[in-house]
């Protein structure tokens, strides 16, 4: 009912942080490009497999004077998988619970990233190698004010450069930078992989290392393809480089949910000597989030708890564009006022301090049992969070939202849930 849009309303524009005036604007008027980097966990980062570094081009970049990178970010997606991160990122809204947002509300007015850039003269786009109905991307991308969507259509497959759901991550990244090469400037580009998915088959000339030895083929065979999605990262690179495209960009990469799922626990337990107790589980949502900026020589690594919520305020203020009158739900990562509490789509949740998971407190340094008081306030404030985007969301509320102000019309959202839609 009205009375409750107004409450969502208020609470939005009441816990808004406001973002770091000391990285607003650094990537101010460069190309945009946000990698999705599929089923990429952290657990593989800055690690190794009998002796073999899974992934040795991320790991360098990890602690690269341009790369802020975010060792303790999770992911928030539901059953909607690659799309919710997606509509996490445009949006910095949750998903939807027991379904894929992308499919139930491609209808509704959206306030995307993309679309923000958009009006401050940006060309947007996504690329990535599949059929441009899959997960409803091809609908709910014009809903979202995506200016052109590179689907399979748009890429060669020679003989050899497809396997498991597709085209390979490395073919894929030469031709998305040609076509980047051709993009009015500056741009949004957003590119979405495919070789690191379930079931993780590759070709024997990918293969560069071997495989884990446990009862599970899935996990064994998943560090050989993280392992090809790092090198096809760094061709991507090269390949900027060479096109005189990478020094005026910002790239933002991002792994888009777990790849090895709870099915696997047992060779899980193998690989990292020790049991999985639900705080290792939630431990192992951790998706690895980099944000690079060449020449900006200041970075580091920001150990902070974060989401992907937090990506659209993060990078629109790295862009120069305020969000904090936004309707979103996460917060600039560089904020002073940023709070460590993020909260999983099921509704687990960590902060500094916890991890609440399977109905029970722990202590987010050892996994020990903490004092369920620990964990209290924030218990609500989760179920509370998550309700309010389900209220966005299903009261289709962006339709409210006035661009000129970044405000939601009060008024009108009274008037809007009185009449028929
Ligand atoms: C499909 C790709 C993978 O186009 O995004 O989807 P997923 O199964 O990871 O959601
Ligand atoms: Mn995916």
């Amino acid at each position: 009912n009205g009375s409750e849009l107004v409450e969502v309303t208020n609470y939005v524009s009441s816990t808004q942080a406001e973002p770091s005036e000391e990285m607003k604007g650094i990537a101010e008027g460069r190309n945009l490009i946000v990698v999705t980097l599929e089923s990429l966990q952290t657990f593989v980062m800055n690690n190794e497999m009998n002796g073999q570094t899974i992934t040795p081009f991320l790991n360098e970049l990890s602690s690269d004077e341009d790369t802020i990178y975010f060792p303790n970010f999770y992911h928030q997606t539901g059953l909607g998988k690659t799309s919710d991160s997606e509509f996490l990122l445009e949006n910095s809204l949750y998903p939807r619970a027991g379904s894929a947002v992308f499919f139930t509300h491609s209808g509704n007015t959206y306030n995307s990233m993309a679309e923000k850039l958009g009006e401050n003269g940006y060309f947007t786009n996504v690329q990535h190698a599949n059929t441009a109905s899959f997960w409803n991307r091809d609908i709910m991308y014009k809903a979202m004010g995506i200016d052109e969507f590179q689907d399979i259509e748009s890429f060669t497959v020679e003989e050899g450069q497809a396997v498991n759901w597709g085209m390979k991550d490395t073919p894929f990244f030469e031709q998305s930078v040609e076509h980047m090469a051709e993009m009015p400037q500056p741009f949004y580009s957003r590119l979405i992989t495919l070789t690191n998915h379930h079931p993780f088959y590759l070709d024997e000339e990918d293969k560069y290392i071997s495989e884990f030895d446990s009862n599970s083929g899935t996990l064994n065979r998943y560090f050989q393809t993280s392992r090809y999605l790092d090198e096809a990262v760094k061709e991507l690179f090269d390949e900027l480089k060479e096109q005189g495209l990478y020094e005026n960009s910002i790239i933002v990469m991002y792994g888009d949910h777990y790849g090895i799922s709870e099915n696997h626990n047992e060779a899980m337990s193998q690989y990292l000597d020790k049991e999985i107790t639900p705080y290792e589980t939630a431990q192992l949502q951790k998706v690895p989030f980099f944000v690079h900026i060449p020449g900006y020589g200041e970075g580091h690594v920001d150990d902070k708890v974060s989401g992907q919520i937090d990506m659209r305020p993060t990078i629109l203020n790295l862009m120069g564009l305020d969000s904090d009158e936004d309707v979103q739900l996460g917060a600039d990562l560089f904020s002073e006022e940023y709070e460590e509490f993020t909260v999983f789509r099921d509704g687990r949740f960590v902060t500094d301090e916890n991890v609440y998971a399977a109905g029970t407190c722990y202590d987010s340094e050892t996994g020990e049992i903490d004092d369920p008081a620990a964990c209290e306030p924030y218990i609500d404030r989760t179920v509370q969070q998550l309700e309010y985007s389900e209220a966005i969301i299903n009261g289709d509320l962006l339709r409210f939202y006035d661009e000129e102000t970044g405000e939601l019309l009060v008024d009108d959202v009274e008037d809007g849930v009185d009449q028929p839609q």
